[in-house]
């Protein structure tokens, strides 16, 4: 199997799981819509993609890591149409249409977000019910994808992003603390709890959680080039917002060329731990590599 196969692989078994829990018909139809509209097709299933590939690295079950999967990406939609507010980024596009807001209005807006972060946390608390055989280590799946999601993770970070506009290179440890939380907390979750589900030993979860802040590290420092060198088009959302708003990134901190040499530095540490899996983390790689040249 080649990259491209196997990253379809992957989105084709996200998009039917994501599918099947939207399809539940208790969802009152309003909100359905409104969820579904900014859930499914749509993004490029990051998470997701992270979790089953974290998964197979230690064999685990693919069954049963794709709730998990889905409950990342569920949690991930609710913070963009939460974050696209106007009284958050006020972002008028996401994933190429206009933002959840703009479609529905503010209020519904609203409850779509909420109503994805809490049918993500039922989803996870059903998924460890039924596979019990291996509780301990799905609860701490959970337990690592509460905890990025929340108070010392992705709110903990916007907080602090909130905080920081108009100070747009206050300090470089200021900038790593919001990143940190606000980006990199959800894909280090996603990888941890994909890891979980395959039962790894003590010394590999320790070095999953390393690559994990790198490549969380890794994706924002090529987030924050994207919204410098990016379209409209090729990312789906506004570019160029974050220097209108003065916000911190990595390029109004360091300037541009140091923040690519930063982010090619990054990929390669990240690399070198993969290595320390064997043959099995091939898709990782590629798919760091990937991320450090992305356009999108
Ligand atoms: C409002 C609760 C709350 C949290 C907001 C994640 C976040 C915190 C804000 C999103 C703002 C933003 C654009 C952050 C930069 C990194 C990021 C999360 C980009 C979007 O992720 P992608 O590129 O998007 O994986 P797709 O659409 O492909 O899933």
């Amino acid at each position: 199997m080649n990259f491209e196969q196997t990253i379809s692989e992957y989105r084709q078994a996200i998009e039917r799981r994501l599918d099947a829990y939207m399809a539940q018909e208790r969802i009152p139809a309003s909100l359905r819509e409104a969820m579904g509209y900014s859930l499914l097709g749509g993004g490029k299933r990051l998470r997701p993609v992270l979790t089953l590939a974290a998964c197979d690295l230690f064999n685990g079950n693919r069954d049963a890591a794709l709730p998990f999967a889905c409950a990342l990406e569920m949690i991930h939609t609710y913070s963009l149409i939460h974050d696209d507010l106007p009284c958050m980024d006020n972002d008028d596009f996401r994933r190429g249409k206009p933002s959840s807001h703009k479609a529905f209005g503010e209020a519904t807006a609203v409850l779509a977000g909420d109503g994805l972060l809490s049918y993500a946390f039922e989803i996870l608390a059903d998924a460890t019910l039924v596979w019990q055989q291996q509780i301990s280590s799905y609860l701490v799946a959970l337990q690592e994808i509460a905890r990025a999601a929340g108070i010392s993770g992705m709110i903990a970070g916007q907080m602090a992003d909130l905080e920081s506009e108009k100070d747009a290179c206050a300090d470089a440890e200021r900038l790593r603390y919001i990143h940190a939380r606000k980006t990199g907390a959800m894909l280090r979750a996603s990888l941890m709890a994909g890891a979980y589900v395959g039962n790894p030993s003590d010394a590999e979860a320790a070095a999953m959680a390393r690559f994990g802040g790198l490549y969380g590290m890794l994706f924002q420092i090529t987030d924050d080039i994207l919204d410098v060198e990016g379209s409209l088009i090729s990312l789906g959302k506004t570019p160029g917002k974050d220097k209108v708003e003065g916000k911190l990134t990595y390029p109004s901190c360091y300037g541009m060329e140091t923040s690519k040499e930063m982010a090619r530095e990054t990929a390669e540490e990240a690399t070198e731990i993969l290595k320390g899996f064997g043959e099995r983390s091939w898709f990782l790689i590629a798919l760091t590599e990937r991320t450090l040249a992305r356009k999108s």
